[in-house]
């Protein structure tokens, strides 16, 4: 559904008195307030392709009507929420849930919208009717070497369908590992996953990097063999320079500090991409920032810090995506409110006084690099990314313009109230 721009228009007509005053607040510090929103605008977050249906849990799932029935829909449903935000330029493919039929027609589609693809997603984690042999005990790890072999040849494909559509990273999440002690040689396991994810390496175009995502546990409950950023990072520093590890933040064990984790994954030029999401007690997949704000800051704290210490490029350098889905909200209005909390996430994380900060560490002041990093967090940045939104066409409160126009409805109408969206 294309957006027309009259309604985006009209809204914004309607709201920019009272923006302008918000943002009147920010006329003191202009030059602070102008790289800022410099900056939101470079930032694109992208949009995974299995979050546009209601997800389930294993109890059930509610679905919630209109959900995109096949790529060309999910492509549409990506393209509103750029339209209205400017900052979901991107979407994240997992195969074979989309495999594209025709990548020229989806690439000239997504151009349409605006939208580039960003890494694609293998899926070993499932078995798929037309597939011969199984993964329930492992894809990667696996001990035979038939069923290694399925797995690496169907992530080769994925990376196939990845460059004829123009992305440049492949994101490898395994469910591989153990569900009782004694199932699995934890070193043979780590080995052959080590070797097979080395063929996959191998057959990477030039300019491709391979995303290693970790994940602490579930679907197998006593070990996985990878199983956490040691050993995503023992996993990519073995297989060479276009690997590395991808933090999907609910992927750690409760109170993780996952803050230190991404400052040294950086430091060691590790760190490929994230999954933002959040978590109250394990791989939830709840609305990025819905839970713990003040970690997502702390986390783009360090990311700033250690980015702009290695002279990285805030929207390029790294693969920003979002992992979240769930039973409970329209999905569109669950992911435009991720991408603005991990905005306001960034813009607060740009305004923290790095020189002051320094000092205070330099000089043992614990209360005052603990102000320091307060201060930013607890300023009002929605004006800054809302005139982000603004100045590229967006519309300054995308999820209330989502709802005036009815959005979800017409949704429905187009593609019925029973519509399920492909994937899990
Ligand atoms: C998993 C991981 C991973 C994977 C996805 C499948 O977070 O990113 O691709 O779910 O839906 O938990
Ligand atoms: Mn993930
Ligand atoms: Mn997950």
């Amino acid at each position: 559904m294309q957006l027309d721009t009259n309604s985006i228009d009209n809204h914004n007509q309607s709201r920019l008195n009272a923006h302008k005053n918000k943002l009147s607040y920010w006329a003191d510090e202009v030059e602070k307030a102008e790289a800022t929103i410099q900056k939101l605008i470079d930032f694109q977050i992208a949009i995974p392709s299995w979050a546009l249906g209601t997800g389930g849990t294993r109890f059930g799932r509610f679905a919630g009507g209109g959900e995109p029935r096949n790529l060309e829909e999910k492509i549409a449903d990506v393209g509103l929420l750029h339209a209205l935000n400017r900052s979901s330029g991107a979407i994240s493919l997992h195969i074979p849930w989309d495999i594209p039929t025709d990548p020229k027609a989806i690439q000239e589609l997504a151009g349409q919208y605006g939208l580039a693809f960003d890494a694609v997603n293998s899926n070993t984690f499932q078995d798929q009717s037309d597939q011969s042999l199984s993964y329930k005990f492992g894809s990667l790890q696996h001990t035979d070497a038939a069923v290694r072999q399925q797995a690496i040849d169907h992530n080769i494909e994925v990376i196939r369908h990845g460059e004829a559509l123009g992305s440049k990273a492949l994101t490898v999440w395994l469910s591989d590992g153990s569900s009782f002690p004694g199932q699995l040689n934890f070193r043979k396991a780590f080995q052959r996953t080590l070797d097979s994810l080395g063929e996959i390496y191998a057959a990477l175009p030039s300019d491709w990097k391979m995303f290693v995502e970790y994940k602490a546990f579930e679907p197998n409950f006593y070990s996985m063999t990878v199983g956490d950023w040691g050993s995503s990072f023992l996993y990519a520093s073995k297989l060479g320079p276009k690997a590395y590890t991808l933090v999907d933040l609910g992927h750690h064990l409760p109170n993780a500090n996952i803050e230190q984790i991404v400052a040294i994954l950086l430091n060691e030029g590790k760190l490929g991409g994230f999954h933002f999401n959040d978590s109250k007690y394990g791989d939830d997949d709840l609305t990025a920032g819905s839970i713990k704000p003040y970690q997502l800051f702390l986390i783009f704290n360090e990311l700033i810090e250690g980015m702009d210490a290695r002279g990285m490029n805030h929207a390029s350098s790294l693969g920003w995506m979002i992992d979240a889905s769930h039973n409970v909200k329209d999905p569109l209005e669950d992911l435009l409110q991720s991408v603005e909390a991990i905005q306001l996430a960034y813009a607060q994380a740009l305004l923290v006084d790095r020189v002051a900060l320094e000092e205070a560490r330099e000089a043992n002041d614990v209360a005052q690099a603990q102000e320091i990093l307060q201060d930013a967090f607890r300023t009002d940045v929605r004006p800054l990314v809302a005139e982000a939104r603004l100045r590229v066409g967006g519309a300054l409160q995308p999820l209330a313009l989502y709802r005036s126009l009815n959005m979800r409805q017409q949704l429905i109408g187009e593609r019925g109230a029973k519509a399920v969206a492909t994937g899990l």
